[in-house]
């Protein structure tokens, strides 16, 4: 599924106009652009016939994201316990039997950037700072969505807790399965984005993120980093595993 040209796009001039229509709209939505589409789709998107079938059935997906999320300052919808989704779903770019192992004994939370207080964390640490809970929705962009409980430390209060500088313009996060994905400061200092240290009143357990993730529900899925091993402030977009290849890093709704 290679991303192509644009220009090797040969559409009917309606065809054309609507695609252009279309574009706008979900850039403007969900920041999803032409390339991530085709990304997504698995859609070469050479013929008008496949990408208005792509395209329509995308804008849907976004109108149905865009009622359950939130545009700006608000705040994400919340659920009870008897909507929770069980099981809930796992998402990876690799298998399930690829999570990775991490050992307690050995965890450190790293922080650099612009922060006044570089030294790492352990798990135990970050138990001890202030903790809010939520029961919130989880929407890939993928087309699924699962409803779960997080319990953890709202990145802003931690962010205070290491000095960092709250006018930087970006929160990186660097995993210990490879990924990687940051956050605009807004999105960093928002009431409902937490390091999560528990899932459904447990541990994290290995599959959704051992020992440390982030939930951040106001954003797609693919922003909820998982097994965080380093948090760096900075004012240089850090970009993100699938933010490079072609998804917004905005990617709020
Ligand atoms: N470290 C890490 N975090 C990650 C991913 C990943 O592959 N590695 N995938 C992301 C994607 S695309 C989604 S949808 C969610 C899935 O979280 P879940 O397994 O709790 O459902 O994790 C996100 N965080
Ligand atoms: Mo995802």
């Amino acid at each position: 599924m290679s991303e192509q040209p644009k220009s090797k796009i040969i559409l009917e001039p309606d065809q054309h106009k609507q695609l252009i229509n279309l574009q706008r709209r979900m850039l403007l939505r969900s920041g999803l652009t032409l390339g991530a589409v085709s990304l997504l789709s698995g859609c070469n998107l050479q013929d008008g016939d496949s990408v208005d079938k792509v395209l329509w059935a995308m804008s849907r997906w976004n109108d149905r994201v865009q009622s359950w999320l939130f545009n700006g300052e608000k705040l994400a919808q919340t659920y009870s316990a008897d909507q929770i989704t069980r099981p809930f779903r796992f998402n990876a770019f690799y298998p399930e039997y690829n999570v990775p192992e991490i050992d307690l004994a050995d965890y450190r939370l790293e922080v650099s950037g612009k922060v006044s207080n570089k030294a790492p964390w352990t798990l135990e640490q970050l138990q001890r700072l202030p903790q809010t809970e939520q029961i919130t929705r989880l929407i890939c962009i993928e087309g699924w969505s699962a409803i779960g409980q997080w319990r953890g430390v709202p990145l802003k209060t931690f962010l205070q807790h290491i000095g960092a500088d709250l006018t930087a313009r970006y929160v990186g996060f660097k995993c210990d399965d490879r990924y990687y994905s940051s956050l605009d400061m807004p999105t960093a200092l928002h009431p409902q984005t937490i390091l999560a240290l528990d899932f459904d009143n447990k541990p994290l357990p290995p599959d959704f993120g051992y020992p440390l993730r982030l939930r951040v529900p106001t954003k797609l899925g693919f922003k909820n980093a998982k097994h965080i091993g380093a948090i760096f402030v900075t004012d240089q977009n850090p970009g993100g595993y699938w933010e490079d290849q072609g998804y917004n890093g905005f990617s709020g709704i």
